[in-house]
């Protein structure tokens, strides 16, 4: 049964057309930099803003209503859910989805029958991906919600508590397994703390990093070869959270010997509460080959949470592409992490949303890879180094074959040395502009 009636398939009708249900930018075949433009960009729907999220916030209630004609917290509104959500990626051409465990079925009390759910429901899910070709990008377990990981997962001070979360990770990695998954994510909601005086940090870390192995091991031993992804964050439950930013969490698999099957699946307004640039994150993870997978989100700069809006700066959707075809593409896909604003309720503003979204980043890969063909950021970077590869002290500072003995000797016959040369800052922003609004 056709859910969304008044909602066609969403095509590619470009700049001119006025049609809101259409893309502008978003022409799924065009072919850029060599490769089909959905094959650059591998959309996902993120089925718990998407299908889940009606719009409540602190202050006050629903404003949408996602019964789609069940009553929820059954069974048959989880199918609803099910029938909904790819409707909804089949008009709009999304190709992925990702999901926590609790999204797709209502979680019950008892962990048995929970589980029982999340089998009937990963068994209706298949079929639909069988029909339809689309297929899951990466599955987690929801480890924040429940009352019972109020002081963390694996960080938790309880055992017990350890234990269920163990239990849940299990069940989602075989979920995820069940449904193709390209990976599995750990996202650390509430695996940080409030306050060190009730904290023991090194022994939180420890266990985490035991959960982590073990959901490895596990996953290896059911024939899972895909990533497993953590997803930084600096704040928000917690007021500390362990993952920071993607330096942090980096650090964190290689002191626990998790880099070999870890990646990251960075999130832009989660980078932005670090402090940093979704930019920067990006260029960390790559530089590390960390970069698995992206949330496709934007913050406000004037608030300081999680606003998980849709993304439609393209200054900000150029830099991300920059980094991911500079990066040779990602193995993950753009997850859009993002939700309706409270007051945009209707079924129109969903596919409003992720048309933007989509449309956001296309451009900036159309952009993105205008920058790069133009060629002058990369020859200016190129030449702004060239001082180590042209003279013989740099040449032997790169091949390590200097002391700090000998580049005194250098520097006292060199008296001082000549300014480094211009960044060139304003120059490299105007060629951006230049080229974002030819
Ligand atoms: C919350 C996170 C979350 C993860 C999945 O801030 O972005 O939605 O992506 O647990
Ligand atoms: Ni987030
Ligand atoms: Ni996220």
């Amino acid at each position: 049964m056709e859910y969304f009636t008044n909602i066609p398939k969403i095509k590619y009708e470009g700049t001119k057309s006025n049609n809101p249900l259409s893309f502008k930018y978003y022409d799924a075949d065009r072919i850029i930099m060599g490769k089909k433009m959905k094959e650059h960009l591998p959309f996902s729907m993120a089925w718990w803003h998407n299908l889940c999220a009606c719009g409540t916030d602190m202050f006050g209630r629903n404003t949408a209503n996602k019964s789609f004609g069940k009553t929820e917290g059954t069974m048959e509104h989880a199918k609803a859910k099910v029938d909904v959500g790819f409707e909804f990626m089949q008009k709009l051409g999304i190709e992925y989805f990702c999901f926590h465990d609790v999204d797709i079925i209502p979680e019950a009390d008892d962990i048995k029958e929970t589980n029982r759910r999340l089998d009937e429901i990963s068994d209706y899910i298949l079929k639909k991906m069988s029909e339809t070709g689309i297929k899951c990008l990466w599955g987690t377990a929801n480890m924040f919600s429940n009352p019972r990981y109020c002081n963390g997962a694996g960080s938790s001070n309880s055992a017990d508590v350890f234990a269920f979360a163990a239990a849940q990770v299990k069940k989602a990695i075989d979920i995820t397994v069940k449904l193709g998954g390209k990976a599995y994510l750990f996202w650390g909601g509430r695996e940080g703390y409030e306050t060190l005086l009730n904290t023991d940090v090194k022994f939180e870390q420890d266990n985490i990093a035991r959960l982590m192995k073990m959901a490895v091991t596990y996953g290896r031993s059911i024939g899972f070869t895909g990533d497993f992804y953590i997803e930084p964050k600096p704040k928000e439950p917690m007021k500390h959270q362990y993952d920071y930013d993607a330096a942090t969490a980096i650090g964190f698999l290689r002191q626990y010997g998790l880099d070999k099957d870890f990646k990251l699946n960075i999130e832009a307004n989660h980078a932005t509460l670090a402090g940093h640039t979704f930019q920067h994150d990006l260029r960390i993870s790559a530089i590390n080959n960390m970069l698995g997978s992206i949330d496709a989100n934007q913050g406000d700069y004037l608030l300081g949470w999680d606003t998980d809006e849709f993304p439609s700066d393209v200054y900000t959707a150029t830099m991300c592409m920059y980094e991911v075809l500079k990066a040779g593409g990602i193995s993950g896909g753009f997850n859009f992490d993002a939700k309706n604003r409270r007051s945009s309720y209707t079924a129109e503003d969903m596919f409003e949303g992720y048309i933007l979204g989509m449309d956001t980043f296309a451009l900036g890969l159309i952009k993105a890879s205008q920058i790069i063909e133009d060629g002058r950021i990369d020859d200016f970077i190129a030449k702004r180094y060239s001082s180590y590869h042209k003279s013989q002290i740099g040449k032997k500072i790169l091949s390590n074959q200097t002391s700090l003995e000998e580049l005194f000797a250098y520097a006292e016959n060199l008296c001082a040395p000549e300014l480094p040369g211009s960044g060139k800052q304003e120059n490299l922003e105007n060629i951006v502009n230049n080229i974002l609004f030819k």
